[in-house]
């Protein structure tokens, strides 16, 4: 099938009658525009091969209770499908944005380099590509799917030195972290997500946070360059760590409050019923900044690719009412290795941005007035009308003068190279 593709000149009449809608509320269309031009999500590259990485070693099992299901065929087998196929789906995203590395998609030219060995030399390909594209780089030490993790345990470790490894993998990814800030002269988020718990009832849930905060604690004991920006991510339960999580979100919220890190809040590491949003009020007045890992629980954490829906709409109403773009940062992190990757980023990617312009258009002066006055009925009215105001005509003159496709037309490019690119590797 062809998805359509709008006649030129449409997209902008419409614009302008939406316009006009938004100025009777007294929302400056052309202001939220500039602000959703300067947001920069940062896309995880691991959507692009099912968090499988480029280490060089047999056994690629994805491990640390995290999963990726689906065997949709074309995913990246090296560094350089996966870097053509992240910048196929940055064509059809409006606007510049970061990419977001994990330690395991280091390239060591064909030989076996361990976590506790790794450099900025590993990911000089990644630098140069960044260079070339003007993207900026995020990163992702990997304390998972390696030997040393295998029991679920790896900076809260009993074992003096398997805690050492991690350790040190820890400290090296801080430096590859601080050497991409200063070739591509960027602020990189460097967040520690680590998968130890237990299945069931722990006789001691205090030793391993005593030892994941020894452990955090040297990772984070040099000093490098202050564009380096750690953040901590906590969850409620992995699958194999039903029972017990060493690094709840309580653990990480304290520890980054006491020692000044970020905390990156994952939208699938909460109790089923717990909103992100609610949180973005409650935690960033305590913390320097936030990470948001944007992503879609189904049931558990499912990590679905990322869908306007309520949630969403809400965690971005919340960063833009709170004026508090400017201190968090936008992760998305989601895996589905069961539909067209590319079109999975480029859903994901899209429809944040659609639900940070939804945001940015509220006439929000006008609901905390009514809220302030005590006109609940109104109040309640207005923000059901304003779900149905002309975002639309905004978002795809925001494509269009992006120079990206509009609307579904992107999906003819997706289509394209599925069929010239991806579903030729075998
Ligand atoms: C796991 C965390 C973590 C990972 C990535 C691969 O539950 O969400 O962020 O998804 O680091
Ligand atoms: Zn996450």
């Amino acid at each position: 099938m062809v998805y359509p593709v709008l006649k030129k000149g449409s997209v902008e009449k419409r614009f302008k009658d939406a316009a006009e809608v938004y100025a009777s509320y007294k929302v400056d269309v052309s202001k939220a525009l500039e602000k959703l031009k300067k947001v920069q999500v940062s896309l995880h590259c691991w959507q692009g091969d099912d968090v499988g990485g480029f280490e060089v070693k047999e056994d690629k099992t994805l491990t640390g209770g995290i999963m990726s299901t689906g065997a949709f065929p074309g995913k990246a087998r090296n560094g350089e499908e996966l870097r053509a196929d992240l910048e196929k789906a940055m064509s059809l995203i409006p606007g510049k944005h970061r990419v977001n590395l994990h330690a395991i998609y280091l390239e060591s030219k064909g030989k076996f380099v361990d976590r506790n060995e790794i450099g900025p030399e590993h990911f000089t390909e990644w630098v140069s590509w960044a260079k070339k594209n003007g993207y900026k780089l995020d990163f992702n030490p990997s304390f998972f799917s390696h030997p040393k993790s295998a029991s679920g345990l790896t900076l809260s470790h009993p074992d003096k030195n398997i805690r050492k490894f991690w350790v040190e993998h820890g400290i090296r990814s801080r430096e590859i972290a601080a050497d991409f800030a200063k070739k591509l002269n960027s602020k990189v988020v460097n967040n520690v997500w680590i998968p130890d718990g237990a299945k069931d009832i722990p006789a001691d849930r205090w030793a391993p946070r005593e030892r994941l905060i020894e452990s955090l604690d040297a990772i984070f004991a040099k000093k490098v360059d202050s564009k380096v920006k750690d953040a901590v991510e906590g969850k409620v339960f992995g699958i194999g760590s039903e029972e017990y999580v060493v690094g709840s979100n309580e653990f990480y919220l304290s520890y980054a409050i006491t020692h000044n890190k970020l905390v990156c809040m994952d939208m699938g590491h909460y109790h089923p019923t717990e909103v992100v949003h609610d949180k973005v009020s409650a935690v960033l007045p305590f913390v320097p900044e936030l990470l948001i890992h944007v992503s879609r629980p189904i049931r558990w954490d499912s990590d679905h690719v990322v869908i306007l829906n309520d949630d969403l709409q809400m965690l971005a109403k919340e960063i833009v009412r709170g004026n508090a773009l400017d201190r968090v940062y936008l992760a998305t992190d989601f895996f589905d290795g069961s539909i067209n990757r590319i079109g999975a980023w480029v859903t994901g990617v899209r429809s944040l941005q659609k639900a940070l312009l939804i945001a940015l258009l509220e006439p929000s002066d006008i609901l905390k007035k009514l809220e302030l006055e005590g006109k609940g009925a109104e109040k309640l009215a207005m923000m059901e009308e304003t779900k149905t105001l002309p975002f639309a005509a905004v978002w795809d003159y925001f494509c269009e003068t992006a120079g990206v496709p509009v609307g579904s037309a992107w999906l003819n490019d997706m289509v394209d190279y599925e069929k010239k690119v991806t579903s030729k590797r075998k």
